[in-house]
């Protein structure tokens, strides 16, 4: 199978210019290839990850891909896909999230092993080089202003309003592809489906400059859209967005996200996200299929993914913390996998660190009063670290606290309370 056949398999092709084209240009070459990443965070998230580990499909492939930080083109703000002007970064934002996103690039794609090495660029290099008037003498004689107006991203915000800089941003993601074309032969831009107005506008571009000189050979080819099955829409969870920084998103929370997969949308999850081979994600298929309550598809997934992203001391970490609040013996997990694991559970600051056990609950807002804290203790209901504690005069001490900073209470069944001690 080449490689066009292994992502049209995995349903990682949305749109291509010339496919027959493509297909032919692969084969006979290593072909370098670029996507391009706005600074408009400062981390990649979810969303990012399909055209990286496209990029990365390439390069396993021999092909050599280049990712591209848009310093520049972050500076104007793409109109694509969004429904309303952009609020802007100023310069030095711009470069701080720049520097923080070719950090996160570097660590899923090679960039310093041989031949087919990823390379690195950020655009603000040549875009903030171009004087006004060779911009508009050189460049902007090769777009009419129809042509700009009938793509989705212009036409789509006629009515509600796009500036003038944002209507130019198509120009300026057009003069990158013509730059990597010419200085580095890049011949193939990649994106999402929302870049395709984008990239076609670079194609453009490169075809009318070079006009008479020579046949230039260039492409393009988007990804579609990832759906779920739910409707809803992917990457976001309730606590917002899938960051690839962990101190954004714990490794605990992204293992976590894949986990909770749908069945209905685990096995294309396995194809678009993973470098499982075929016959690998068709075994797992049969699993959803035959005992979907194993949910050994998503327990494949989560591990992949956080190996890829993170690390396989994160995955192992994650694991762990799953185990531990899936069995109630929290006893043995670190303070940082406390931290982890409990991010998004109550938590309480406690000045004393050896408080009678009954003042804790009540001053951490977990029995209503002493009377209702008595009753809990005394009913069973109350867990420190996962243990039953049914002593009425316990006083918390240095076996209770994990690491000496840290406290797990649970109420109930599965009320569960953070207790920091300062
Ligand atoms: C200069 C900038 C270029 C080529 C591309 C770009 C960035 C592009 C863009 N892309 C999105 C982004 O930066 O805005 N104009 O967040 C994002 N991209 C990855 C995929 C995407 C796209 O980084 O293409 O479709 C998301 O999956 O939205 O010379």
């Amino acid at each position: 199978m080449n490689l066009l056949q292994d992502l049209e398999k995995r349903g990682l092709i949305n749109q291509i210019t010339d496919e027959e084209g493509l297909r032919k240009h692969l084969e006979e070459k290593q072909v370098t290839l670029y996507c391009g990443f706005d600074p408009t965070g400062d981390s990649l998230h979810i969303g990012h990850l399909l055209p990286v580990l496209l990029l990365k499909r390439f390069q396993q492939a021999g092909h050599r891909p280049i990712a591209l930080v848009g310093g520049g083109t972050g500076m104007i703000g793409d109109p694509s896909g969004r429904s309303t002007e952009r609020q802007l970064n100023s310069a030095e934002v711009v470069h701080q999230f720049s520097e923080r996103l070719k950090g996160q690039l570097a660590k899923i794609l090679n960039f310093d092993e041989g031949e087919n090495a990823a390379a690195a660029r950020n655009n603000h290099e040549w875009l903030s080089q171009m004087t006004i008037i060779d911009f508009l003498r050189d460049t902007g004689k090769h777009f009419g202003v129809n042509y700009m107006l009938a793509k989705d991203s212009v036409e789509s915000r006629i009515e509600s309003g796009i500036s003038f800089t944002e209507f130019s941003y198509m120009i300026l993601q057009s003069l990158d592809f013509q730059k990597l074309n010419e200085k580095e032969n890049c011949t193939l831009q990649i994106g999402g489906s929302d870049q395709w107005g984008n990239i076609t506008a670079g194609l453009e571009l490169i075809r009318r400059s070079a006009a008479g000189e020579k046949d230039v050979e260039a492409y393009g080819l988007t990804m579609p859209l990832i759906t779920k099955a739910d409707g809803s829409k992917f990457g976001k969870t309730a606590g917002g967005a899938i960051w690839l920084d962990r101190d954004k998103t714990s490794p605990y929370e992204f293992y976590q996200f894949w986990i909770n997969a749908d069945d209905r949308d685990v096995v294309k999850f396995l194809k678009y996200f993973t470098f499982l081979t075929h016959d690998e994600i068709e075994e797992l298929d049969k699993e959803v299929k035959n005992q979907p309550e194993k949910r050994v598809a998503q327990k494949r997934l989560a591990e992949e993914m956080t190996i890829l992203v993170h690390d396989v001391e994160a995955l192992r970490q994650a694991e762990r913390i799953s185990e531990a609040l899936f069995s109630g013996h929290i006893k043995e997990l670190t303070g940082s996998e406390i931290e982890q694991g409990f991010k998004d559970v109550p938590a309480y600051t406690s000045e004393v660190k050896d408080a009678p056990l009954i003042e804790l609950l009540v001053m951490a807002g977990i029995s209503s009063s002493k009377r209702q804290a008595r009753e809990d203790i005394n009913n069973g209901a109350i867990y420190i670290n996962g243990e039953r504690n049914q002593d009425l005069h316990h006083t918390i001490s240095t076996e209770d606290r994990i690491e000496d900073r840290f406290m797990i209470i649970r109420r109930g069944k599965k009320k569960y309370f953070l207790i920091r001690f300062a």
